[in-house]
């Protein structure tokens, strides 16, 4: 374990904000594929999942891991969800339920990895990974692109019917692709946007341009069970990690709160409930104490008494209310 102070980089409280108050998200440094004949080979059990259940990014891989049968492929670590001046801990350094401790290497916190596999490494010590056992290399810290390479690159492992489940289908990347593209920026990252930002204006651009967005994405919905065609695609997988967590968190802790899901958008609140109740690896990846207790607790320059609310209560409403 290095000794070296990173604490600028991994203590969140510290970052850095923008001359006008903005959010900017630095992009992701590790951007390796998986594919065959590559230097990352499709291979069973080769490959390690390092996430939180707190963070929407990394539940993305979670959740493409579970709906493409890849369980017995590539194994995961949950994080404790109390992100401190260390950044992400595991279990042995702040136990909580369902937190793990490192199997690989007994870290005690997600620096340790990056600064393993790169002691100058000077970007955010963020989840998900996807860890790579035989070199020791981290593959991708990208959710993304993560989530691309679990829908496609095991195919050939994979029995038929998983892997002909596709959520990226030819037919419909290029509308799959748009969408993805506003939903980051307004939606996916817009609450962080709003969350993070330090001045009236940054907070007010921000969340107008979320609620714009929740406003369209309703009207795509009336009449429909998905956001692009007719099937369960990427586009769905990345903005419910997002929308479940609107009501218990955002709304509250990054000042959302134009209105609620759950009172404000009756499509986006059927569409995501039916998923939540149908799919199972939708609800069995949502862990709401370990979503709760994160940004309620790891942001005391937004939440200083650290005090996490009781509501709402439940969760999510159940499919028939
Ligand atoms: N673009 C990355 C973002 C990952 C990310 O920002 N994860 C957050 C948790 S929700 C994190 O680990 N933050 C720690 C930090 O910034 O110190 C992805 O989609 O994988």
């Amino acid at each position: 374990m290095s000794t070296k102070d990173v604490s600028h980089l991994s203590d969140i409280g510290k970052m850095p904000s923008s001359s006008d108050g903005s959010f900017n998200r630095k992009p992701s440094t590790f951007r390796n594929f998986i594919e065959k004949g590559g230097k990352f080979e499709p291979e069973k059990g080769r490959y390690h999942l390092y996430v939180s259940y707190a963070c929407p990014w990394a539940t993305r891989a979670l959740i493409m891991r579970k709906l493409k049968d890849l369980e017995d492929f590539i194994d995961v670590s949950v994080v404790s969800p109390r992100m401190g001046s260390d950044g992400w801990p595991f279990a042995t350094a702040d136990a909580f339920p369902d937190a793990d401790a490192d199997p690989l290497f007994g870290a005690q916190h997600i620096k340790d990895l990056y600064l393993r596999v790169n002691p100058e490494y000077d970007g955010r010590f963020t989840v998900p990974i996807l860890w790579d056992k035989h070199t020791g290399a981290i593959v991708n810290n990208e959710s993304s692109e993560i989530i691309r390479m679990f829908n496609s690159a095991f195919n050939d492992l994979l029995p038929g019917d998983a892997a002909a489940r596709d959520f990226y289908p030819g037919p419909l990347r290029a509308q799959i692709d748009e969408v993805n593209g506003w939903v980051y920026d307004t939606v996916n990252n817009g609450v962080y946007r709003s969350g993070f930002a330090t001045s009236q204006a940054a907070y007010e651009t921000a969340v107008r341009a979320l609620f714009d967005s929740l406003d369209r994405l309703e009207g795509m919905l009336k009449g429909k069970e998905y956001i692009v065609g007719d099937q369960l695609t990427e586009a769905d997988i990345r903005l419910f990690v997002t929308i479940i967590r609107f009501d218990p968190v955002y709304v509250g802790h990054f000042k959302c709160n134009i209105r609620t899901i759950r009172d404000g958008y009756p499509e986006l609140h059927r569409w995501v409930r039916k998923l939540y109740w149908t799919v199972p690896a939708f609800k069995d990846t949502c862990n709401f104490a370990h979503i709760k207790m994160h940004y309620y607790w790891s942001h005391p320059m937004i939440n200083p008494h650290r005090i996490v609310p009781v509501g709402p209560i439940p969760d999510i409403l159940p499919l028939d209310q």
